[in-house]
């Protein structure tokens, strides 16, 4: 799978629309969220267009355990390690950006405003 010349995460991946970078490599990015809900807020998605994380699973199973290991580091970089991950997946659970973002929420975090 490829990008979608439509999709915002796609462009911020791409760094065509500007992001503060958090991580990134050869597969993932990670970025700040616009609008954090806890004091470690970052998002991490897969270079490539997946419009959900059930869709990533699916296609290639290595990049979603990948994203949740970029998760981990993150947390031991940025807090003490612990930290809640959320994939809002369908509308009605308040997922905005279709493509694939893990929140990675650490710190004094409320999950449940992320909802
Ligand atoms: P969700 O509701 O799970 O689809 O989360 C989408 C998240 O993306 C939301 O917490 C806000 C964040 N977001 C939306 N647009 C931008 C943007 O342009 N830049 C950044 N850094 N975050 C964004």
């Amino acid at each position: 799978m490829a990008q979608d010349a439509d999709c915002l995460f796609c462009k911020i991946a791409a760094g065509t629309i500007p992001s503060t970078k958090v991580y990134e490599d050869d597969t993932v990015y990670a970025f700040k969220d616009i609008n954090p809900v806890s004091e470690v807020h970052v998002l991490v998605i897969p270079k490539d267009h997946y419009p959900n994380a059930a869709a990533v699973a699916k296609a290639d199973p290595t990049l979603i355990a990948h994203i949740i290991e970029v998760a981990q580091k993150i947390a031991d970089e940025q807090s003490d390690g612990a930290f809640h991950l959320l994939f809002n997946t369908g509308e009605a659970a308040g997922q905005t950006v279709f493509h694939c973002h893990a929140h990675v929420l650490g710190g004094k975090a409320d999950a449940a405003k992320v909802a």
